[in-house]
């Protein structure tokens, strides 16, 4: 079936496997990353577990300790985010070889997109050349839209092939009787307002009017939920390259701040290494944001724009950070503290 074909590319246990490649003796054998490595640090979240540790029930954004429970002989390692950042550029590159559009949608996944002949045959070759490349396999997802392929993809991740299809053929006979919180974009909020007005699945939705979905969604989201539940999408595939327009650190710390002088140490250390980063990123900063938690979760943000205009002056986000963090009134244990940097965009 020629025509307009859309292939999403999601690696697999990205993290996990980036780590396995370089550790080849870990291969097989559960593999937990997140946080420092530590399987008793407080509060830090598994980003990546491997398929053998996921056998235990571990899985990502779950605490690491939890995760030490359920699987106490995995290998639990750091966050190496400059090797993850590295393994996703060769990939990239390795699928822009092809004669297609790539767009990289996050670290870890990228549509691709054509007037292409013959797609379980190209989404075969991306993934040979992807393992051969960079020795990480992938899922590949195909349909005749990014919803279609999308959701595709997860098939894929069940499949033994790695590859699967969803058309407008398909589409119903697959999606309609599964809830509505399987839809791409449909979270848990969009599910209780669904289910409010009587809508568990995919059929319902896309049988739903519009004037059905009034009493709790504006036209445009309405449209939007029938037409992704309906099989919709978009079709078109944004080559240019991504930028930034932000850039931000947080830390959750091991025990709550109480005291104003740790906390503005804390704010200053993100504020340096951000602006470090940033700058070796070569861009400059023209906003500066201070996100502060306190131990009830109570979640607040502040920012303020650089009076004396874009800057790549560590001292000066810094010092703007600080002034920021004046805006809170830190009167209650803080325990997460996050600095973002917004940056200039057409430098
Ligand atoms: P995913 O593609 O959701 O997961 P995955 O690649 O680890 O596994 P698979 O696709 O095979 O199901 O996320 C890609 C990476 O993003 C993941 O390796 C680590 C990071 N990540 C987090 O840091 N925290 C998270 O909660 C999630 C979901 C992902
Ligand atoms: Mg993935």
């Amino acid at each position: 079936m020629t025509g307009v074909w859309l292939l999403h590319v999601d690696l697999d246990q990205f993290f996990a496997s980036v780590e396995v490649l370089r550790r080849p003796e870990l291969r097989g054998r559960p593999v937990i990353v997140g946080g420092a490595g530590d399987p008793a640090q407080a509060r830090a979240v598994v980003a990546t577990a491997s398929r053998e540790a996921r056998e235990f029930g571990v899985h990502s954004g779950m605490p690491i300790r939890m995760a030490a429970r359920k699987c106490p002989d995995a290998v639990f390692l750091p966050m190496d985010m400059p090797a993850y950042q590295r393994a996703s550029a060769r990939v990239m590159e390795t699928l822009r070889a092809f004669p297609v559009r790539l767009e990289v949608w996050g670290l870890d996944e990228a549509f691709v997109g054509g007037d292409i002949d013959d797609p379980q045959r190209l989404a075969a070759d991306l993934k040979a050349a992807v393992l051969d490349e960079v020795g990480l396999t992938c899922a590949i997802g195909i349909g005749r839209n990014k919803n279609q392929a999308k959701i595709a993809a997860r098939f894929a991740k069940k499949d033994p092939s790695g590859i699967a299809t969803l058309t407008g053929e398909t589409w119903m006979p697959v999606m309609g009787g599964r809830p509505v919180g399987e839809l791409w974009g449909v979270g848990p909020k969009t599910v209780k307002k669904l289910e409010e007005l009587g809508i568990e699945t995919v059929a319902d939705l896309a049988a739903a009017g519009l004037e059905t979905l009034a009493p709790r969604f504006t036209p445009r989201a309405a449209t939007w939920l029938v037409v992704i539940a309906r099989g919709g999408g978009d079709t078109e595939v944004v080559t240019e390259p991504w930028v930034a327009r932000s850039r931000s650190k947080e830390v959750t710390f091991d025990r709550d701040l109480t005291e104003r002088t740790e906390i503005e140490e804390q704010v200053t250390a993100l504020a340096r290494a951000l602006g470090a980063e940033v700058v070796a990123a070569g861009r400059r900063v023209i906003r500066v944001g201070v996100k502060v938690r306190t131990a009830s979760f109570f979640t607040q943000t502040r920012e303020a724009k650089l009076r004396d205009g874009p800057t790549t002056d560590p001292d000066v986000i810094a010092h703007a950070a600080l002034t920021v963090l004046t805006k809170f009134e830190l009167d209650r244990p803080v325990r997460l503290l996050g600095v973002r940097a917004d940056l200039l965009v057409n430098d």
